[in-house]
């Protein structure tokens, strides 16, 4: 174990990258602002499975530029890069053979986006990871959904229905999302999407597990079971607590204090707004000192820190995120 994290320990510094179907909508439903992460508008809104899939007909990434993307990172100080290869909405950011909803078959763009990212990342000596969503999929039918309710933000005429659908259903909205269990999902889906990406696209240094929702010991073993095909391959704590710990711990959006620590590795990710998927109204970024700042007090605590960028439907990472990264980088050459 020690020889695996041997990189991801000396990294101190990755970048993530949320990138998905609902950078089309960037925060906005029906003229509505919808409140918390881009990411999450297809729940929060309670959007339909039929019309959310309309939007991917508006995906289409043609100033994707893996090249430049892994540059940046790399210019940044960055030695690695963990990238949505599907998110909650269960959207594949790549050709998958499990589930048509993936960008090759749902979309005008047609191509798979973490082929050329892998090919830039072994160009730069980066290592490169997938975020997989293994529990949630509000999408493909039988994937869990949060046990959330309300519909914040988007003022649906029809909000106290669908709360009390969403009630009743594990947190559903569409009756398509139950009519397949959540075992013929995990079989189905997320087994065979998982070992798409750890056979597909070389060596994969990380997987990011991410909420494990109605997730049980038995789905999880069937997951954790194909890191076997990835020998050096490293997890977080996130496919199901607590029998599946991996390797390192994950505090979110904050650093813990030195009392909190007790000597196991850890990462802590952040936004450098306030959302992990592109939205077109977040403004509030923080600094490049700000980032600067968290960056020293993270590593010298022993921690990684995993910053983000929520790149446009476009193919293209915000200017701020840029311009931030840039200033990053250019600390990072004299310190
Ligand atoms: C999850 C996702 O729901 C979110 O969209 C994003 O991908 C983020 C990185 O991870 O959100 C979480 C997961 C865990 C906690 C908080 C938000 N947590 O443990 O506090």
């Amino acid at each position: 174990r020690d020889e695996r994290m041997k990189w991801w320990r000396e990294a101190r510094f990755g970048m993530f990258i949320h990138w998905g179907d609902y950078a089309v909508l960037g925060g906005v439903y029906k003229g509505h602002e919808v409140a918390r992460g881009g990411e999450w508008i297809m729940n929060r809104a309670k959007i339909p499975v039929a019309e959310y899939q309309q939007y991917a007909q508006k995906f289409n990434p043609v100033k994707y530029d893996a090249d430049a993307w892994v540059k940046l990172a790399k210019e940044a100080g960055m030695k690695y890069i963990v990238i949505t290869a599907k998110h909650h909405d269960g959207f594949a950011m790549f050709k998958s053979n499990a589930s048509k909803w993936n960008i090759v078959d749902a979309t005008p763009y047609g191509k798979d986006v973490l082929k050329p990212l892998a090919i830039a990342c072994r160009k730069y000596g980066i290592k490169l990871g997938f975020y997989y969503s293994q529990a949630q999929d509000w999408n493909n039918p039988g994937g869990a959904a949060a046990r959330k309710v309300s519909s914040e933000g988007w003022p649906n005429p029809d909000s106290a229905k669908i709360d009390a659908y969403t009630k009743e259903n594990s947190g559903h909205w569409d009756p398509v999302q139950t009519s397949v269990t959540m075992a013929g999902y995990i079989d189905k889906v997320a087994v065979p999407q998982v070992k798409e990406l750890l056979t597909n696209y070389g060596d994969v240094a990380v997987i990011w597990w991410d909420t494990p929702t109605a997730m049980t010991d038995e789905f999880a073993q069937k997951l954790h079971d194909l890191l076997k095909l990835q020998p050096n391959i490293i997890s977080n704590d996130r496919l199901k607590r607590p029998n599946f710990a991996g390797d390192y711990k994950t505090p979110e959006q904050k650093i813990p204090n030195l009392s909190e620590l007790d000597g196991k590795d850890w990462e802590t990710c952040m936004t450098m707004n306030g959302t992990w998927g592109y939205k077109s109204y977040d403004h509030k970024w923080k600094t490049p000192e700000t980032l600067i700042h968290n960056l020293i007090d993270i590593a010298s605590k022993g921690g990684n820190y995993l910053l983000n960028v929520g790149p446009t439907a476009e193919g293209e990472f915000p200017q701020e995120s840029i311009a931030t990264l840039k200033k990053m980088g250019e600390w990072m050459k004299v310190n």
